[in-house]
């Protein structure tokens, strides 16, 4: 898989080169670039914001730049993505269906966004994807990007050492959020690991994980139970 991100923040992307992520790198599963927006300015300060059409509080991404760096890092088989808090929310099978993609490209916007015709422009070539991690405002999509790099990459085939933990954890097949979990020692501050951990009895371990996962799930997001 190959990822390109644009943004005027390249530093902003380092991290990916630490974690997970640049494990598969190395492994040569995927390889990220990270653009500088601002090398498809043409003025002598290097501008990519302007004040919003209609009026109202903040700057808008010009529309130049953005839809220069799209025409030169897309490729036919890429799709776009536009992390956005407007976005629809990206979720495990999102991240899921992202990661069949051979070739994602991030378009990262500051301000209050970017000028909604690159978008619109881009969606008329490739598939687009406007994506938010949920009800909360980030300054910007680098932070975003970075979370569903990692949430995609780790989903390549190949990637996990152990696909099986792929499906037991929150938010895998059954949509519940993971059971608590515990390792040694068998008591720690006077608190002791629930006994049928220690029973050896798979099945019944199996029935209070899932137990524990309905209670949690209807606890803290009852809206994710069936
Ligand atoms: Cl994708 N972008 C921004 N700027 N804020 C967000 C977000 C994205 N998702 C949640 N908040």
């Amino acid at each position: 898989m190959r990822i390109d991100v644009v943004t005027i923040f390249p530093e902003y992307l380092a991290p990916l080169d630490l974690s997970l992520a640049g494990r598969a790198q190395e492994s040569g599963l995927v390889e990220v670039v990270t653009h500088d927006l601002r090398d498809w300015t043409t003025d002598r300060h290097r501008s990519v914001d302007d004040t919003p059409y209609g009026g109202g509080a903040g700057m808008v991404m010009r529309p130049g730049p953005w839809g220069d760096a799209l025409d030169a890092v897309t490729s036919a088989e890429c799709v776009v993505i536009v992390p956005t808090p407007a976005g629809e929310v990206f979720t495990q099978a999102v991240a899921a269906e992202l990661a069949t993609c051979g070739h994602l490209v991030f378009a990262c916007g500051r301000y209050e966004g970017i000028d909604q015709r690159v978008v619109d422009d881009a969606a008329d070539r490739w598939p687009v994807r406007e994506l938010s991690l949920g009800d909360f405002v980030l300054n910007g999509g680098e932070v975003a990007a970075l979370a569903m790099i990692e949430a995609v990459v780790r989903l390549v085939p190949g990637f996990m050492g152990n696909p099986a933990s792929l499906a037991e954890e929150s938010h895998g097949v059954d949509g519940l959020l993971e059971y608590p979990v515990y390792t040694k020692p068998a008591t720690w501050r006077g608190r002791e690991v629930p006994e049928v951990l220690l029973s050896g009895h798979h099945e019944r371990i199996a029935a209070w994980r899932r137990e524990q996962s309905v209670a949690r799930t209807a606890e803290r997001r009852p809206d994710l139970l069936p």
